[in-house]
Parts: structure tokens; sequence; C-alpha cells
């Protein structure tokens, strides 16, 4: 029988040590190889450019092998923007931000690059908090969720999640937004497929591409890797399903 490697390290991952390194169970690190394994698959290491928000997931911008930058926190939506404009099209530049840097403080350069329909890519991951500042309430975090800032959990009075990959859908200038997580190897591969289509978009010029992926934050949700991925499943995904929101291969 052939023997085939299933899992292992990407390709396209820099084998170095890590100045702040993930927590145990975190799936930054996680997503951090699907993106090098989809940069990969769709052979546009050479002209991609990363553009990494502040936080957590700040560490893609060293471990990823292509070209990055990492900018203020909350801006990648506008760098990005700017950065495709000079560059031209057969440059694939793709924002890699958290929850608090897309819908918080970069809630506007987010959405305004998507109604500008700006031939760019977001990866957004959310791990219903601020992970890297101690864990307080993200735009993400849902009702009755215990954060540092929420110790009672999250009410109405502090109001209620934002559904960006649905909102960020509505707009005209979208061409694709979906949802994925990887709590298993099944989700694993939607959500890279959800990936690979939203930089096929970018590729084919049709317009700006969203994909939200909902992560684990077992430092401060304060539970093993295993019972996060299990709050996940019964925590998160309803409030936030999975799924393909958007999918268009024209803005008209
Ligand atoms: C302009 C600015 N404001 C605030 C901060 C502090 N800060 C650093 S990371 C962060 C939140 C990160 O949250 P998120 O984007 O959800 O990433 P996570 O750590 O959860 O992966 C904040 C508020 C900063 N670095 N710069
Ligand atoms: S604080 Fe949370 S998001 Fe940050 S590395 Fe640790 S588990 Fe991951
Ligand atoms: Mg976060």
């Amino acid at each position: 029988m052939e023997e085939k490697w299933i899992t292992g390290t990407p390709r396209l991952w820099r084998d170095i040590p890590l100045i702040i390194p993930f927590c145990p169970g975190c799936q930054h690190g996680t997503a951090v190889k699907a993106l090098c394994e989809v940069i990969d698959e769709l052979g546009i290491e050479g002209n991609s450019v990363l553009v990494v928000g502040v936080g957590c997931y700040t560490m893609a911008s060293v471990l990823v092998n292509v070209d990055s930058i990492m900018v203020a926190h909350g801006r990648p939506g506008d760098v990005a923007s700017a950065m495709k404009r000079i560059l031209g099209k057969d440059t694939i530049v793709i924002t890699w931000q958290g929850d608090g840097d897309a819908l918080a403080i970069g809630c506007e350069p987010t959405i305004h690059a998507a109604a500008r329909s700006e031939k760019i890519t977001t990866f957004m991951i959310n791990n219903g908090n601020y992970g890297t500042t101690g864990g307080q309430l993200a735009p993400t975090t849902v009702m009755g969720q215990v954060t540092t800032t929420t110790p009672f959990g999250r009410n109405q009075d502090q109001g209620y999640p934002i559904q960006a990959t649905e909102f960020i859908g509505s707009l005209k200038g979208v061409a694709y937004s979906a949802r994925g997580a990887f709590t298993s190897p099944a989700n694993y591969k939607k959500t890279k497929k959800y990936m690979k289509k939203a930089l096929e978009k970018q590729i084919d010029g049709v317009g700006y591409s969203f994909v939200e992926i909902l992560s684990t934050c077992p430092a401060n949700w304060h539970l093993s890797p295993k019972e996060s991925l299990k709050r996940i499943e019964e925590e998160v995904i309803p409030e936030f399903p999975l799924g393909e929101f958007k999918d268009v291969d024209k803005i008209e």
C-alpha cells in the first residue's frame, strides 16, 4: 500500500522559536497551518502578502513563509486596501485578524473595505474575546459568557454579539463570505475549502472576500483544550452558525 502523509508541518511553516508562543490548545496555530496549506495548494506563495493585525495571532506574520507586514491594531483593512491598489491585481493581499482587531477598533476599516469591494481577502479569527490583553469582552462574546470585563456573564446591558459573516455577506461589494471552525477533521477540511474559495475570488478579481474562523482560547476561557472544543460546538456555533453566506462570481 502506498504511504501518504495526512498531517505534519506544512511546507510554508517557518520553523522558528516564537517570541510569544501560543498557549496549549489554542487554535491560532491550527489556523496558521490551514493558511500555509491553502497558500501552498493555490501556488501563490511568491505573490502573496500577509497583512497582520495585533493580537495573539500576530505571530502568523513570522510563521508563514510569505511576505508579511504587521500593522497597527485594527488597521489591516486600510493597509491591505492601499497595498492592493499600489501592487496591482497579481499580488494576493490577505489580512489576518482577530475579532477584536477586525470588529472593534478595526470595524470601520473592515466594513468599508468590504463596501468598496476591495479585491482583498480577510481571515478573522473569532475566539470570543481579546485574548492577548487578558480576555476582555469582544464584539463576538456570546450572551452569558464570562470575560474579565463581564465577570457575571454578558447580558443585555453590554449589548449583543455581531454576526460579521452574515452582515458582511449582505454588502453588495462582497464576493464571498463564510464561517468555519476547526472542531473536527471534517470541519478543518471544510474551513480550508472556504479559505481557498475566498482567495480564488480575489485571484479572479471578483471582489472582497471574508472568512470567519471560530477558534479556542483555553487560557482565557479557563477550560482545557478538549473542553474548549466542546464549548465551541455547544455554545459558540449556535450563535455563529457555520457555512457559506455569500458566493457570487460577479458583482452587479
Ligand atoms: C491602538 C491599540 N489599541 C489597543 C491595543 C491593545 N491591544 C493589543 S491586542 C488587543 C486585542 C486583541 O484581540 P483580538 O484581535 O481579538 O486578538 P486575540 O488576541 O484574541 O487573538 C488590544 C486591545 C493596541 N495594541 N493598539
Ligand atoms: S491567550 Fe488565548 S488566543 Fe492568546 S495564545 Fe493563549 S489561548 Fe491563544
Ligand atoms: Mg480575539
